[in-house]
């Protein structure tokens, strides 16, 4: 091989669901160099700090590099692909044969930055007759899902780049992100005196220093801030009325709820002043745009769904909706919900919104004697071990499993407890692509190639899927045969041969992603095949969007589908036009239906209803999660790539510290009614007092060059409780936990 001077490769940040577009020299396999893809239509050159550590993800100890099956003694030893693919399609075949394919159940499906693996998953399950399934949107976004689905039937987004108003519920976009080119946005809506941002959040975090208004209320209390801002719409006449009267069905009853809210005294109760809250509101009302971006300090907390219907009322009835700078409905490009109505679990009869079961349930669902529970499961990129409340009892039903395989990059908390555990190619060694893709008027799609070939070992996950599907023995080869021949003609010719091939034998449709991987897939450039299934996925597109595909310069399906293989730094699929909203609207008459009878039960029952669910034993309330400068979920679990908070200190609020006789590095013991665990302390200005926060993504166990196991930080989840949840979607408090902090004797670390 000659040497070669690495050129700059056009790949995505995997850290956040932003997925901003990098530039990467890779050298001995590493991630040598790193920096902003000024051509990514959506990031446009942005990154935040966290994108140059990326190498600890891809270059450490912990990564699988053999599948490996456990031995009864609880220890694993390597085997081969063949050996490993033939025992796990005869397992899963097995258990669909004593107790039905309802019984596997599929967890996860892509992390921040890789859903390509989730798309060819569901042809192998629904040959086995699996469809049961959840990920971590089911412990996040269903709640709001569930709303979103009764108002307009999609999924909104606010168009920050533009409003004159923003509104972050619950949410710190300064450290997490979220929204394009959040620091710049931030930024420039700080800098410019015509805009305003309001941020709702007990914690004067980056975000609340750059408001104009900090609404800075009592952990779990968002409830009743946000009824009596809702309702100072009402009550002052500050609705925009001929957009209700046009757009909005059912307002009547929920103007009715809304003016029965004592502002005043709502205001009181979530610990708001009252002339703030007002003034706040009205600044929303006297805008010309104004978006909204509810998040987890909201989501996971009490009231959840209730939260999730009234925050959308700020813009829903000022009519900032269908404009620049408001809040719109946006293309997608793979749906990350399933649609229809609301299911029920096997055992719990716990919801089931946008096909997911609540995370909070799959212990439930598991440890029971009930006949209808889960037997097996596939769980890929997802620690659930780790990322599910009650990380306990979710390990406990994970090993009682018959069969648990997991698809991952690293020997998780998870993968220690599979009977198999397949070895994927990181991110950056296949073809890989995330379906958050949000934005409106612009939407943007971006397949990003190898950078590298995969670890030896290791495979991409659609041939992990096409292997386990060819075990299946479900498609005859002699209906392959014909549609590989087509794609070597190109794409016109095999999509001819593909309608005739689907039209002739209706269930190849089934198990359609690994047929397109099977024939398309092999026609494909070297190291592409695994998007083969995006070609089905780019049709739809073009059906769903013909305008706004044609106006981002796609012909058709197949035009979109050569654009997105050769787009290197990512594509505009969709170019929408303001009014293209009311469209988007998925009911019959394309109006928004506000009236939910259950949340107008439960937004009247707040007047009876706790603010407070901490008590003497547990008198704090701790979150257990929060999104800081050095987390990103458990993608990285080297522990070196953090360049502070190397212990993921518990914030504690100086009041709090003042009376436990707490100082910064003290070690402190957290008891819940869950569990304890001890952490170290940073006392913060910016916390109230009798709430703690623990960040997210630590007390992952890590394998170090010494062979020594370290673990630093705490695992959040061995806080809390699955039954800590909403009643409508089965979200969990995570940010509301109520707890006790002890000082610990002794040194500090
Ligand atoms: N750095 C970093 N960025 C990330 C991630 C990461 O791991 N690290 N993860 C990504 C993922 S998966 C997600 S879902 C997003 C989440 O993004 P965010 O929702 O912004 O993240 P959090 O920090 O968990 O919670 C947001 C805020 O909720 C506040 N909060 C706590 N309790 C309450 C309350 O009772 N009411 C209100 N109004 N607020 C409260 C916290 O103070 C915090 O500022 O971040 C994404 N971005
Ligand atoms: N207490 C508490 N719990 C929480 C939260 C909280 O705030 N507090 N936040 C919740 C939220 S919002 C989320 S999104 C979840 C996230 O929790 P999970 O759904 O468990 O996802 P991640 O933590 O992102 O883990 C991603 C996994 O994918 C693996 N991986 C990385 N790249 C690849 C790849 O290319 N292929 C495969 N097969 N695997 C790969 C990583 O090694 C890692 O194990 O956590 C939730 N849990
Ligand atoms: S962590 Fe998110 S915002 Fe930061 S560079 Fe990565 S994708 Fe972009
Ligand atoms: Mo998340």
């Amino acid at each position: 091989m000659t040497e070669q001077r690495p050129e700059w490769q056009p790949t995505a940040c995997i850290l956040c669901e932003c997925n901003c577009g990098i530039i990467v020299q890779v050298e001995d396999r590493r991630l040598a160099r790193i920096r902003g893809d000024k051509l990514h239509p959506a990031s446009q050159g942005y990154t935040c700090n966290k994108a140059l550590q990326l190498d600890h993800y891809q270059n450490n100890r912990n990564r699988l590099t053999s599948p490996m099956r456990r031995r009864p003694d609880g220890t694993y030893e390597p085997i081969d692909w063949d050996t490993a693919v033939t025992e796990i399609a005869a397992g899963f075949q097995a258990i669909a044969a004593a107790h039905g394919g309802d019984k596997i159940l599929y967890y996860g499906g892509g992390g921040q930055g890789n859903h390509l693996g989730g798309a060819y998953s569901g042809a192998f399950l629904k040959a086995l007759g699996s469809h049961h399934r959840s990920n971590a949107l089911a412990q996040e976004k269903t709640g709001e899902h569930w709303v979103d689905a009764q108002f307009y039937g999609g999924h909104t987004r606010g168009e920050f780049a533009h409003a004159e108003v923003s509104v972050f519920v619950g949410k710190n976009p300064w450290m997490s992100q979220s929204i394009p080119r959040a620091r710049v946005v931030l930024n420039e809506i700080a800098k410019d005196p015509q805009r305003s941002m309001i941020v709702i959040d007990p914690v004067v975090t980056d975000t609340a220093k750059m408001a104009d208004f900090h609404l800075r209320v009592q952990p779990g209390t968002d409830a009743w801030c946000l009824a009596a801002m809702a309702a100072v719409l009402v009550q002052e006449n500050l609705c925009n009325e001929t957009f209700l009267a046009e757009h909005v069905t059912g307002v009547d009853a929920v103007r009715a709820a809304l003016a029965e809210v004592p502002v005043g005294e709502y205001a009181r109760r979530c610990g708001v002043d009252e002339l703030q809250l007002r003034t706040a509101v009205r600044r929303i009302a006297a805008a010309e745009s104004v978006a909204v971006f509810e998040d987890l300090g909201v989501q996971q907390s009490p009231n959840s769904t209730l939260c999730s219907y009234l925050n959308k009322m700020l813009w829903i009835l000022t009519g900032n909706f269908a404009k620049r700078g408001g809040q719109h409905l946006h293309s997608s490009f793979a749906p990350l919900f399933r649609t229809g109505g609301v299911g029920r679990t096997p055992v719990t009869g716990a919801p089931i919104i946008g096909g997911l079961i609540p995370a909070n349930v799959v212990g439930e669902e598991i440890l029971t004697d009930h006949p209808a529970r889960f037997r097996a499961m596939v769980v890929e990129s997802s620690n659930p071990a780790h990322s599910i409340a009650d990380s306990g009892t979710v390990a406990r039903a994970l090993t009682s499993l018959e069969l648990l395989v997991v698809i991952d990059v690293a020997m998780t908390e998870t993968a220690r407890l599979a009977h198999y555990v397949l070895p994927a190619a990181s991110q950056f060694e296949k073809a890989e692509a995330t379906f958050f893709n949000l934005e409106f008027p612009h939407n943007t799609f971006h397949l990003r190639h190898p950078l590298m070939e995969p670890l030896p070992g290791t495979l991409p996950e659609p041939e992990i899927w096409a292997r386990l599907t060819r075990a299946l023995g479900v498609v005859d080869e002699s209906e392959l045969a014909p549609l590989r021949a087509a794609a070597g003609q190109g794409l016109p010719a095999f999509t001819n041969a593909f309608l005739a091939a689907v039209t002739a034998n209706p269930n190849l449709n089934k198990v359609l992603p690994f047929v397109l991987y099977e024939t398309l897939g092999a026609a494909l450039p070297h190291g592409l095949s695994g998007a083969a299934a995006l070609w089905g996925l780019a049709q739809k597109t073009a059906m769903a969007y013909p305008d706004a595909v044609r106006r981002a310069g796609h012909a058709d399906g197949n035009a979109l589908f050569t654009a997105i293989l050769e787009g290197r730094s990512g594509v505009t699929f969709t170019v929408h036009e303001y009014d293209d909203d009311f469209a988007l609207i998925g009911r019959p008459d394309h109006k928004i239906a506000v009236e939910i009878p259950e949340m107008l039960t439960e937004l009247r029952g707040l007047m009876d209803a706790p603010t407070r669910l901490t008590d003497a034993e547990f008198p704090i309330v701790l979150s257990a999660g929060e999104r800081r400068a050095f987390t990103a979920n458990d993608i990285i679990r080297d522990p070196g790539w953090r360049k502070r908070d190397t212990d993921g200190a518990l914030r504690i609020s100086v009041e709090d510290a003042g009376e436990l006789e707490l100082a910064d590095g003290d070690r402190v013991r957290i008891t819940t009614a869950a569990g304890t665990a001890e952490a170290t302390v940073e006392v913060s200005a910016a916390m109230l007092p009798g709430h703690v926060s623990l960040p997210n993504g630590y007390g992952l166990d890590f394998v170090d060059a010494d062979g020594s196991a370290q673990r630093p930080g705490v695992a959040p989840n061995s806080l809390t409780a699955s039954s800590w949840r909403d009643a409508y979607a089965g979200t969990p408090w995570h940010k509301h936990v109520p707890a006790r902090i002890e000082k610990m004797a002794g040194a500090r670390p």
